[in-house]
């Protein structure tokens, strides 16, 4: 997708393992300023520099999976609630910390961790493009998540998984937020659903039906890390 040539340009490639049950997907960008992340966004303050997010509805079913903390419900809807329609997974792209994923509200938490979910990513800066006289930086970040129907983020182990088959449809929402400047902060927020309450409603997401693959396939459970090239 590209936003403006000059400013942000992004490509996202989704792909699923009937055995595994398991979305894999890779976010490709190039910024023209990438500002990595500190190691302390993630958890005080996430999209507050580059960074994506990948928000997974895996029944289709829609509905509120956040509260606006600011009109907020008692503590019981919050917990029973949050991340269970859909689970919002932030992704802090490469830096000298590593790549990450966590749930948005639950940044330590075992299911946004194998074998749940992880995430790799590497970056290739001064990529020139095709028509442009400066270069821009391009990052890479791919990995797997697990699409649940109902997720207790305390204990993903006894949470129920969403069946994954060929012809079901999922809702899936990508977010990418671009930040250039350090004084001004971030001033591009992108996502491919269009707009509506993306950060807290799956009403509105992209629908996305899984096609039937091939047994033979570039994922291997012990292996995430060649999504955009399997699809390429
Ligand atoms: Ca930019
Ligand atoms: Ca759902
Ligand atoms: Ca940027």
């Amino acid at each position: 997708m590209v936003i403006h040539p000059y400013d942000i340009e992004f490509s996202c490639f989704i792909a699923w393992s009937l055995e595994l049950q398991r979305l894999y997907f890779a976010i490709e960008v190039l910024d023209d300023m990438y500002t990595r992340p500190n190691a302390s966004d993630q958890d005080e303050e996430p999209y507050a520099s580059d960074s994506l997010g990948l928000i997974v509805d895996g029944d289709h079913s829609g509905g509120e999976y956040f509260y606006d903390r600011f009109e907020p419900p008692d503590e019981w809807t919050i917990n029973a609630m949050s991340n269970v329609p859909a689970q919002h997974y932030y992704l802090s792209p490469p830096s000298p910390h590593g790549t990450s994923i966590a749930i948005y509200n639950d940044s330590q938490g075992a299911a946004s961790r194998p074998p749940y979910a992880d995430v790799g990513g590497g970056v290739e800066a001064s990529t020139w493009g095709s028509n442009l006289v400066l270069p821009r930086t391009k990052y890479l970040v791919e990995g797997y998540v697990t699409p649940w129907d109902s997720l207790a983020l305390d204990d993903p182990g006894s949470s129920r998984r969403s069946a994954l088959s060929v012809g079901a449809i999922i809702g899936i929402q990508i977010v990418v937020v671009d930040c250039d400047n350090e004084i001004y902060g971030c001033h591009g927020f992108y996502t491919i659903a269009g707009a509506g309450n993306f950060w807290k409603d799956a009403d509105t997401f992209t629908d996305v039906e899984l096609a039937p693959h091939a047994r033979e396939t570039a994922i291997l459970s012990h292996s995430w890390a060649r999504v955009k090239a399997s699809l390429r």
